[in-house]
């Protein structure tokens, strides 16, 4: 259920001392270690070599406890699923908390995976029962970004185990079903545009996240057991283990230089040769209950957004700022990259947004 209040607290730490990238690979990373300083995040990687750039939601322990996936809402919003709260956050771009946007009042149970589909979005949702989960009433369910349910996308009955969504392309989406427990089989289906089950494609248990492969027409396939199976639409191609990676995987997503994002759920963030499996880089460690992998392109000066920044924008501004909303004027507590206010909104307006603001306008859109 939506919130009536946009509640706005402090954003300290968001990508301080350095502007945005325009894309990135998101990973949340949740309280596993509240003691840990990034605990309760939202992490901006590289798309190229997996560095961490910054965080797209700042350490917020009030709220993100078990993340799974990120989404950007065509409202410049960006969302956080939470498989312990049942629920789908919704922060600003500049990492502020908004509200709930959906949770147990709208029906969520534990909430997989969401995803920004045909103008809608789409969560995966396992009702809670006494005796575990339910997966009798599993289902994905759809809503507008008015937070209005919508008839959902596959409905209680079918006995999914449902995990992953990935679009195809052409409105089809792949799904994968974790377990067998509710007497389907596990694995990677092919479900068509009207939430048809068009059949499964391989098994596979705990199957956390399908991706795209580096190779068009092809996807990658991430396991629980670290196992990575490379797909078509037509069936499998090949599979490597990640080494090291033993009964933890929970994200991936392909690099530009040819390797792979590897998340653990348990174990941190690391980059992988995905002909081998062999650990290249370490990004992230610790116990941190992270989720899924997610890649966005950000236009962070379009304020008017229609996916262009321009003289609209600058003006768009001018007018916050002369106007005193903080909403879309307030994005710096200084001037100076090299300060820690850098990026971090301050609750004033001044001309360090100013200056802040055409660093970001320069960045334009990519
Ligand atoms: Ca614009
Ligand atoms: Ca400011």
């Amino acid at each position: 259920m939506r919130s009536a209040t946009l509640a706005v607290v402090c954003a300290c730490g968001s990508f301080a001392s350095a502007l945005p990238p325009s894309e990135f690979i998101a990973v949340p990373w949740g309280v596993g270690n509240p003691a840990d300083p990034r605990a309760g995040s939202i992490g901006m990687f590289s798309v190229v070599d997996g560095s961490y750039l910054g965080d797209l939601v700042p350490p917020d322990q009030a709220h993100i406890v078990w993340p799974t996936a990120v989404a950007i809402g065509p409202d410049r919003m960006v969302y956080v699923s939470d498989s312990t709260a049942d629920s789908v956050w919704r922060y600003n771009l500049k990492g502020e908390f908004v509200d709930r946007f959906l949770g147990p009042a709208d029906g969520l149970g534990i909430v997989r995976d969401i995803l920004l589909y045909e103008g809608d979005l789409l969560v995966v949702s396992i009702p809670r029962a006494p005796a575990g989960l339910d997966y009798t009433l599993s289902e994905i369910k759809r809503f507008g970004f008015d937070g209005v349910e919508k008839a959902p996308f596959v409905g209680p009955g079918t006995n999914f185990s449902f995990w992953d969504m990935h679009p195809v392309g052409n409105g089809d989406l792949l799904i994968s079903d974790s377990d067998s427990m509710s007497g389907v089989q596990a694995g990677v289906y092919h479900f068509s545009d009207d939430g048809v089950d068009l059949g499964r494609i391989y098994p596979m248990v705990f199957s956390t996240q399908i991706v795209d492969g580096h190779e068009p027409g092809h996807f990658y396939g991430y396991a629980f057991n670290a196992r990575v199976t490379e797909f078509t639409l037509a069936g499998t191609i090949r599979g490597v283990t990640l080494a090291g990676l033993s009964n933890a995987g929970r994200g991936i997503h392909p690099l530009d230089d040819g390797s792979l994002l590897a998340v653990s759920y348990n174990a941190g963030v690391y980059v992988h040769n995905v002909q081998t499996g062999a650990r290249i880089r370490t990004i992230r460690t610790g116990f941190g209950l992270y989720g899924q992998a997610n890649r966005f392109t950000v236009c962070w000066a379009d304020l008017t957004n229609d996916l262009s920044v321009d003289s609209d924008d600058f003006f768009a501004f001018l007018d916050a700022f002369a106007t005193g909303d903080l909403e879309d004027a307030d994005w710096s507590g200084s001037s100076d990259p090299n300060d820690p206010g850098y990026g971090v909104p301050d609750g004033a307006l001044d001309a360090d947004d100013f200056f802040y603001f055409l660093d970001l306008f320069q960045l334009g859109c990519p």
